[in-house]
């Protein structure tokens, strides 16, 4: 399929590259990886041709900013990493636009350096890397507690989608992981991380007071939209310390947003849109921890959608979801 949008699409600046480092493992791709993720040019729209993507929203490597223990430093990068961002973004209107990294250690800052995003610099959204260290190695900070209600207020103000990216579960806080890098990274813990942190958003209450807040996750939904039947079904039974006003599930599928970003199978997509529906689920790739290439090919033989729905979730739905202005 020609005309792709994808916007799960990292690139990094110096000061956040190293965090992605261990991700490359013992493939023997860092400096793939490196070249990859640093550019914000004519390369990666090499690499978007070749794979049918003709718009991609940027955003920063993870944890990046939200693993930074120094506020002002983490308000320095991230302000650095946008001006990166749309720097790209004026110099190929046609190609880029951007998410906004954001300095999440204080919500005031974070909603002043999103407003600075969308209102100077045309950005579209903003990507969080889940919780957000400060001040110490050992701290993990989520955005439904209190101190981020005016946070909320500007997302929902500015009307932009939110999209909640993984990061790994700090060490300090992971014991029962020991011993078992690869269970606590990418194959599983950044979705237990992430799954963790939408559901705690779903179960504050936080969407009774902002009702037009749209999350995005990737990798069709952190697992959750398999979860969601057994997370209502038992909830019945236990809600301890559930604040939302109607079932969980009901904000999941009203309030979130899904992409394919590095899960190209048809059982668990097929799934996925079954609990979606078509309306809230995107194409992306997770560029460049996946390849482009193995996110379209699959995207574009799926059997398990009719080609006028691959249309709707390869593209238009994006379209909608960020006010572009594409056709
Ligand atoms: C991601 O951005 O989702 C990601 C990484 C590193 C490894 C795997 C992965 O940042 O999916
Ligand atoms: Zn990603």
């Amino acid at each position: 399929m020609q005309g792709k949008i994808a916007f799960e699409e990292h690139m990094a600046i110096e000061e956040t590259l190293g965090g992605s480092r261990h991700f490359a493992g013992e493939s023997g791709r860092w400096d793939e990886f490196t070249r990859e993720l640093l550019d914000v040019g004519e390369r990666r729209i090499e690499a978007m041709e070749r794979c049918g993507v003709d718009f991609a929203l940027l955003s920063l490597n993870a944890p990046a900013v939200q693993g930074i223990l120094d506020t002002d430093e983490a308000i320095a990068v991230a302000r650095k990493a946008n001006d990166k961002i749309a720097e790209a973004a004026a110099k190929f209107p046609h190609r880029y636009a951007g998410l906004a990294a954001l300095p999440m250690q204080d919500p005031d800052a974070a909603s002043a350096e999103l407003t600075r995003c969308v209102n100077d610099l045309g950005f579209k959204g903003a990507m969080v890397n889940g919780f957000t260290q400060k001040g110490e190695p050992d701290s993990a900070i989520y955005y439904d507690i209190p101190e981020y209600r005016s946070f909320w207020a500007t997302v929902s103000e500015l009307d932009v989608p939110f999209y909640l990216h993984p990061r790994m579960q700090i060490p300090a806080q992971a014991g029962n992981y020991e011993g078992h890098g690869w269970l606590m990274a990418a194959p599983w813990g950044f979705a237990v991380e992430t799954s963790i942190h939408a559901l705690r958003l779903c179960g504050s209450g936080l969407f009774d007071d902002y009702p037009n807040l749209r999350i995005a996750v990737g990798h069709l939904g952190e697992n959750i939209p398999f979860a969601l039947w057994r997370l209502d079904a038992r909830m019945r039974f236990s809600p301890r310390g559930y604040r939302g006003k109607r079932p969980l599930g009901e904000y999941f599928v009203e309030h979130f947003h899904i992409t394919t970003s590095g899960f190209f199978n048809d059982p668990a997509f097929k799934c996925t849109v079954e609990v979606m529906g078509t309306d809230r689920m995107y194409f992306s790739a997770d560029y460049p921890f996946e390849r482009m290439e193995d996110a379209a090919r699959w995207y574009d033989a799926t059997p398990t959608i009719a080609d006028s729905d691959r249309l709707k979730i390869g593209r238009t739905n994006a379209i909608r979801l960020f006010g572009l202005d594409l056709e």
